[in-house]
């Protein structure tokens, strides 16, 4: 029996801490340490409702726009207020880019790192100036006396990396590019929404820009650049990760139970279906089920749905042992996130999903039930990139230019809402309740709150602390499997924690 400690485990904000037991090779238990408190929620009460999308933003620089969406979606449940159509439009057409841009930055940036050996990169012999200059750098690097040499390369977790070298300078060189890709996502999502990481034109209401003929085409334009890579880099990496490390379709099972609220609001209904999926059985959504439990983490009170609860921290609270909340559905732990989303659609017959899927299936010859794994997210993830950048086409098409973008409204002093929508990292629900104006509660339960969920009870471990068991340790691995595992899910602590 041995235990493994991973902290900080995170390439972003937010400080997520990993320890497993392992007995005979295995993790036989996991803990999901959100190692935090910000109190996004307390600083909201006693605020004027419209300052909600603005401060919640605020929550994390690399899904503000769901957190946006979130509120305006809550906002108006509790005010009455009806966004406009091409208000719905110009939303989705932001947070898609922002989709865009967080899951090629997830796969290159926050994941590839435990897969490619960059340091393959000294054994480059080829004439592209980009590399060149990199093995340059590199060697500079290594040969200095610098506390943190190449990084952010190094420092690394050992790991069992592939030998390939061509695959390896390949897969660095679409880092690169991945790095100028992401600017373009960003660049889009500024056109309509101001600017980024947080817009500033998401309201109550709609998009406080018109719609522009210039700035559609200017987005359109944008939106086929990062169209090419996805299809000709994303995806292709992504199938020959599979091919290289292809034991991590058997690694990651997780609770087998996915939830997703839906999202992209289009000028009628809903582009992603909302709806839960257990024994590979769709489910359509009832919200009243959704509950945060608190036994393992440093909060006051008892479960409680999320338009009633609090969030109280309180440090000292015995068997606690983090700060993320372990929301549930039905007393259940629920996975959150692409595939989540994709497995939904396709359980509930989504047309254009399920041959994504059934096409993915027969190019990596891995069966359905091998989606519920560490390939399988990273693979849902570059699926759901190309099915939204697609679809974002239509909703430029659908857009009406010289048309109002925000509905005017009447103020009312006090409401109830409820704001659920998708975040890059999975289910997003914001709920509110304003009092003579001013908001008097304010919850979020955030993706990586559902997936890095502690447990609700000694035998009902989280998402991420449920799809760790079981994983194969190798000693001299010092604990990569676990991390690849963990960034599967994408974590994003500083959004769990809020
Ligand atoms: Ni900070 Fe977020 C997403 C939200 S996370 S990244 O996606 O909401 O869990
Ligand atoms: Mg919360």
């Amino acid at each position: 029996m041995a235990k493994l400690v991973l902290d900080p485990l995170t390439r972003i904000e937010g400080h997520l801490r990993i320890d497993v037991r392992t007995e005979q090779g295995k993790v036989a238990e996991a803990w999901s340490k959100g190692e935090m408190f910000r109190g996004f929620e307390s600083i909201l009460s006693g605020r004027d409702p419209f300052d909600a999308p603005v401060i919640t933003q605020r929550i994390c620089g690399v899904c503000p726009v769901s957190h946006a969406v979130a509120s305006c979606l809550a906002v108006e449940g509790a005010l009455g207020i009806t966004p406009s159509r091409n208000g719905r439009l110009l939303r989705s057409l932001t947070l898609g880019a922002n989709f865009l841009q967080s899951h090629i930055l997830h796969f290159y940036q926050l994941a590839a790192l435990d897969f490619v050996d960059v340091k393959k990169i000294l054994a480059y012999q080829g004439k592209d100036p980009v590399l060149k200059e990199v093995k340059a750098w590199a060697s500079q690097e290594l040969a200095s006396n610098r506390v943190l040499p190449l990084a952010p390369f190094l420092p690394r977790i050992p790991g069992d990396y592939a030998a390939d070298t061509d695959w390896n300078i390949g897969a660095l060189t679409h880092y690169l590019e991945a790095l100028e890709v992401r600017q373009e996502a960003h660049r889009m999502a500024a056109i309509f929404g101001g600017k980024m990481p947080h817009t500033a034109s998401l309201v109550p209401g709609g998009v406080t820009c018109g719609v522009d003929v210039e700035e559609v085409e200017n987005f359109r334009s944008r939106l086929r650049l990062v169209s090419r890579f996805i299809e000709n880099v994303y995806i292709p990496d992504v199938l020959l990760a599979a091919r290289h490390y292809s034991g991590y379709a058997d690694i990651g099972k997780g609770v087998g139970r996915f939830l997703s609220y839906g999202v992209f609001e289009e000028s009628r209904g809903i582009y992603l279906p909302s709806g839960t999926v257990a024994n590979g059985r769709y489910a359509s959504l009832d919200s009243s089920k959704i509950t945060e439990e608190l036994a393992f983490s440093r909060y006051e009170g008892d479960t409680a749905h999320p338009s009633m609860g609090s969030t109280v921290p309180q440090s000292g609270k015995a068997d606690a042992y983090t700060w993320i909340k372990a929301p549930r559905y039905a007393g259940e732990a629920f996975e959150v996130g692409p595939l989540a989303r994709i497995l939904v659609a396709y359980h509930q017959g989504m047309p254009e999903v399920r041959t994504e899927v059934d096409g993915l299936l027969a190019a990596t010859g891995l069966k359905a039930a091998q989606l519920d794994s560490v390939l399988g997210r990273h693979a849902a993830r570059a699926l759901e990139a190309r099915l939204v950048a697609r679809r974002m086409e239509t909703w430029l098409d659908e857009l009406e230019p010289g048309k109002a973008s925000v509905t005017p409204y009447e103020f009312q002093a006090d409401g109830q809402g409820e704001g659920l929508t998708e975040a890059p990292r999975g289910a997003l629900g914001h709920w509110l309740k304003v009092e003579k104006g001013r908001i008097s509660h304010y919850q979020s339960v955030v993706p990586s709150t559902w997936n890095f969920s502690p447990r609700s009870s000694e035998t009902s471990p989280g998402p991420v602390e449920a799809a760790l068991l079981d994983t194969p340790i190798e000693p001299a691995n010092e604990g990569m499997e676990v991390a690849r595992v963990v960034r599967s899910f994408d974590p994003c602590i500083a959004c769990a924690i809020h």
